[in-house]
């Protein structure tokens, strides 16, 4: 990249934008591929597209293993499509049945969804990703967006700290439980709770859904009851996080005082039963989806949201440089005999050294 970042583009990735731009899926799959790779060039790639994001609604799907993320999303993504909507899908799970083309339930078969035009479903390595799991898949979205579908769907696990930072780059979080082995205690110590604009208790065909709706419902009422009530209730998100300022989400950027703060309604996330796998309750999911949508759109926490999510992942993208630069230095430090003759002094006399020549190298 050169200093306005903007890095031009090596004639084959001008190609492959070009083949991008004309809407050719191929070329979206390989924008896609390059960035899970970190291949060389990516990051000019995504700045050459970045002018056609934001244009998506992006919605997470997370929950256990198991609950029926991946069939809920199927069964979603197939209503949006009915009702003449674009969906692409970010699969963030080792055992998602996108890519094999399993049978998911009766309701719908994933090789058909894979191959309609106007659905994309791509999955992700969860494990060893190169620059991180949640920087990976907002740029995967990204692509998503830019290449114009209306929707982006993001289905991950939610066990893990890094998947719930992928929750972060969702308009809306759907957190999906099922009435078996006390999920809704799990969900409360896996930090479900505070990224969810939906419960979905999913499996309702089986015992317990209703004692397990009920639970939610009596967590969310202590929740907003108590003092915790004041943790950041939308994704984790800390308005306060911007040092200094106050985040004015009726315009969605940064207020000189709080003064200007505009009293907002309270969302408060609906709980709703869904047989997934017989799509039931679908529909009320997808209403509920534009409720949360519009309400983001109303209160102009869309902005203020999208305009945190992408603050975070700048420092995300930062830190992967760094990361990268500092990988250079030390290969040609080793490469230059640091590791035989020329060790001499502490580690962090050497690193402080080399620390100083971070930046100052391309770190392709
Ligand atoms: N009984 C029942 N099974 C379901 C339902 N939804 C999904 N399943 C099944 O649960 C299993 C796990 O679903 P999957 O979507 O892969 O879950 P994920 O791991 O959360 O993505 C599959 O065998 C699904 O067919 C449901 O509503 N009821
Ligand atoms: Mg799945």
């Amino acid at each position: 990249m050169n200093e306005s970042g903007a890095g031009a583009l090596s004639p084959q990735l001008q190609r492959l934008a070009d083949g991008f731009r004309s809407g050719d899926p191929l070329a979206l799959a390989r924008c896609i591929t390059r960035v899970e790779n970190q291949a060389a060039g990516f990051e000019d790639l995504l700045h050459a597209l970045h002018d056609g994001v934001g244009r998506a609604r992006r919605t997470g799907l997370t929950g256990p293993p198991g609950a029926g993320k991946s069939t809920l999303t199927a069964v979603v993504a197939r209503q949006l499509r009915d009702r003449g909507e674009t969906v692409g899908i970010v699969a963030v799970d080792p055992s998602s049945p996108f890519t094999g083309g399993a049978l998911l339930g009766d309701r719908v078969r994933m090789d058909d969804l894979a191959t309609e035009p106007g659905i994309f479903i791509r999955s992700m390595a969860s494990r060893g990703s190169h620059g991180g799991l949640a920087t990976t898949t907002r740029e995967a979205a990204d692509l998503m967006d830019a290449f114009g579908f209306d929707h982006v769907l993001l289905e991950t696990v939610g066990v893990g700290q890094s998947e719930l930072e992928v929750a972060t780059n969702a308009d809306s979080t759907v957190v999906v439980l099922v009435p078996e082995s006390g999920d809704g205690i799990q969900a409360m110590k896996a930090g479900l709770m505070e990224v969810a604009d939906l419960f979905v208790v999913n499996k309702a065909d089986r015992p317990g859904a209703d004692r397990l709706k009920k639970e939610i419902e009596v967590v969310q009422a202590i929740r907003a009851g108590s003092p915790m009530a004041a943790a950041p209730a939308h994704h984790g998100v800390d308005l306060s996080a911007l040092s200094g300022h106050d985040l004015d989400p009726a315009r969605g950027h940064v207020a000189d005082s709080a003064d200007s703060l505009p009293s907002i309604p309270d969302w408060e996330a609906p709980v709703l039963k869904c047989v997934a796998s017989a799509g039931e309750g679908i529909s009320e999911l997808v209403d509920r989806l534009d409720a949360h949508f519009s309400w983001l759109e109303e209160t102009g926490m869309l902005g203020a949201q999208r305009q945190l999510a992408a603050l975070e992942h700048t420092r995300r993208v930062l830190e992967r440089a760094v990361q990268r630069q500092a990988a250079t230095v030390w290969k040609d430090w080793i490469g230059d005999g640091g590791r035989t003759g020329a060790f001499e002094g502490s580690p962090y006399e050497i690193a402080r050294r080399l620390a100083g020549l971070v930046g100052r190298r391309p770190g392709k």
